[in-house]
């Protein structure tokens, strides 16, 4: 792979956002996601060569290290950041209609409940894989998804609960998008949650973590 290449996926992997940023502390002093994103691009690599090759790559490499309890939240959430970081640049592109994006992801934290942390990481790493991301917030009601599917019937919606008060309203959440958006993949997650409740509330799919999440959608778009 291009050494620029390389050196951005690295730096999206550790979260060394810029050069300025002081963590982590083996990388001070060096360029971070947004000045090797932006020579990525005065160097005349594609967006979605940058993308696909370097970005998606760092962030699925944290994801994976993530799952397999190598890694934590804070190490997570800097190399979100980092993505972000770089992401402002090619976002134009996306915009333009240059680089396409696989799907939309239309996500929220059901209604009665307002943990968020784990939601935005989802929503981070699914944006980080290439997805174009619809976050509803947290506390969100039936009408307020079935209004997002309205405006991008295609897409794949994630609901989010941590509470053992609140994922019973997922139940009611499934039930009405069944009822007018029947095809819709839905994908479920949250601390209190399990694959037998997903099955038990006709959800789509369960997962217990953001790589899994971006592994389904992967395997919903293949
Ligand atoms: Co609350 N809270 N909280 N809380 N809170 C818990 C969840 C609790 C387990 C604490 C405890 O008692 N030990 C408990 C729930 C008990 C239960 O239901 N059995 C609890 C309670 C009771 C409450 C209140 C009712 C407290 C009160 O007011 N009496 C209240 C409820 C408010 C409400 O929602 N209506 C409340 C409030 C809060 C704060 C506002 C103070 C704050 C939330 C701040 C915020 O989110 N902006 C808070 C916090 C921080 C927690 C704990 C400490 C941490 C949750 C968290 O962010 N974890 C939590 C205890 C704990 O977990 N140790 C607790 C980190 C996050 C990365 O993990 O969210 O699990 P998590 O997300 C994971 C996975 O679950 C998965 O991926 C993420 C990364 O691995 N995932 C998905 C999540 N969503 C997904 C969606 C997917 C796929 C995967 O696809 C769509």
């Amino acid at each position: 792979m291009n050494e620029l290449l390389e050196k951005l996926s690295l730096a999206v992997e550790s979260g060394k956002i810029n050069k300025m940023s002081p963590y982590p502390p083996a990388m001070k002093g060096l360029d971070g996601a947004d000045e090797l994103c932006q020579q990525a691009l005065e160097a005349g690599i594609k967006p979605d060569v940058i993308l696909n090759d370097a970005l998606i790559p760092g962030m699925g490499r944290i994801g994976k290290k993530f799952s397999d309890g190598k890694a934590f939240v804070p190490e997570m959430l800097i190399a979100a950041k980092a993505m972000s970081a770089a992401l402002k640049h090619i976002k134009p592109f996306f915009t333009s209609g240059e680089v396409k994006r696989k799907g939309v992801f239309v996500i929220g934290t059901v209604m009665g409940d307002l943990h968020d942390i784990g939601k935005n990481l989802v929503a981070m790493m699914i944006e980080g894989s290439g997805w174009e991301v619809v976050d509803l917030g947290v506390d969100v009601k039936p009408e307020k998804f079935l209004e997002a599917i309205n405006q991008h019937p295609d897409c794949v919606i994630g609901l989010s609960a941590l509470l053992t008060t609140t994922m019973v309203n997922m139940e009611v959440i499934v039930k009405q998008i069944r009822a007018h958006y029947p095809d819709n993949k839905i994908l479920v997650g949250g601390a209190p949650l399990s694959h037998d409740f997903c099955k038990k509330i006709g959800a789509t799919f369960y997962s217990a973590d953001p790589q899994g999440a971006v592994e389904f959608l992967e395997r919903s778009v293949a």
